[in-house]
């Protein structure tokens, strides 16, 4: 049997063929989807940093994403035998403008999906502009910015810029995820919250849509 290292290791070393057995291993074994999506999320943690010390390189990147993604689509299955029957609200999603990574957003858009939020997902390297027209078409509840990169945090702060400039802020919470936010980040993005933990984030959208829904019943 796997220990949970193993899996973190063979992902850190892009043995896609272990790491992807390594996973249906532990979910045949009944292992907790979401446990097992963070092991995976700690193994490409490590071939970032491998590329930050410099001993792997750009394909070292795409290598780790691929196994990643792969691994997500075996797991996304056994998280979708939790979803939930009703809709509590409408949520846009993207990757701001100048960042294409696109993993953890489609990971927060799954669990999401599966507790009943009607997802409106605008890939990625998305324009303001576009965020700011997804805004005015759906109407949503709530908006989600995926960003990874430092380079694109501006487009997160100029994307909130245009919504307020368009009067779409108001009554719109923003919450922002990736791997590199902090709360100086929010703060200079002017988001309501920021998470680098999707089932954090899963769990702000739905008290966050809780408190609506008991505000709006109660008059
Ligand atoms: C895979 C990968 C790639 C793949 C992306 C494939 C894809 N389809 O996404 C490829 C190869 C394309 C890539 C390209 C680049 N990458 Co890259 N990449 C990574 C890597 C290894 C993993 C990212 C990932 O998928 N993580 C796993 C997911 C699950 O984690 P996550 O994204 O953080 O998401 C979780 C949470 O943050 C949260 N979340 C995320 N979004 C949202 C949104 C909301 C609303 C909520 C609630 C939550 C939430 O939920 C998720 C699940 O818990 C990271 C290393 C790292 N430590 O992150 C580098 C990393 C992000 N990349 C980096 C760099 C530099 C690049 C390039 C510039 C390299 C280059 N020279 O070309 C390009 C940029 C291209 C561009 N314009 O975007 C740097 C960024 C440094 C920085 N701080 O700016 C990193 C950190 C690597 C490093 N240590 O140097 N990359």
């Amino acid at each position: 049997m796997n220990s949970p290292d193993k899996l973190v290791q063979f992902i850190a070393d892009l043995d896609e063929e272990q790491s992807l057995e390594a996973v249906r291993q532990r979910l045949a074994q009944g292992y907790d989807a979401l446990r097992l999506l963070k092991t995976c999320q700690e193994g490409v943690r490590l071939v970032g940093k491998r590329y930050e010390e410099g001993s792997y390189f750009i394909a070292g990147l795409i290598m780790g994403g691929e196994i990643l993604r792969l691994a997500v689509e075996v797991i996304k299955p056994e998280l979708e035998k939790s979803t939930s029957a009703q809709s509590p609200g409408r949520i846009v999603l993207g990757t701001v403008k100048g960042d294409i990574h696109d993993i953890g957003k489609n990971i927060v858009s799954t669990l999401l999906s599966c507790q009943g939020f009607e997802v409106i997902d605008l890939g990625v390297d998305v324009d303001e502009d576009v965020f700011v027209r997804a805004v005015a078409e759906h109407s949503p509840q709530i908006l989600g910015l995926s960003c990874l990169l430092t380079t694109a945090f501006a487009s997160m702060k100029s994307t909130i810029a245009a919504l307020e400039e368009a009067g779409l802020r108001r009554n719109l919470p923003i919450i922002i995820g990736g791997n590199s936010l902090d709360d100086e980040t929010c703060r200079y993005a002017r988001a309501d919250y920021w998470t680098n933990d999707a089932m954090d984030g899963v769990g702000w959208c739905q008290r966050l849509f809780d408190k609506e829904q008991s505000r709006v019943s109660l008059g």
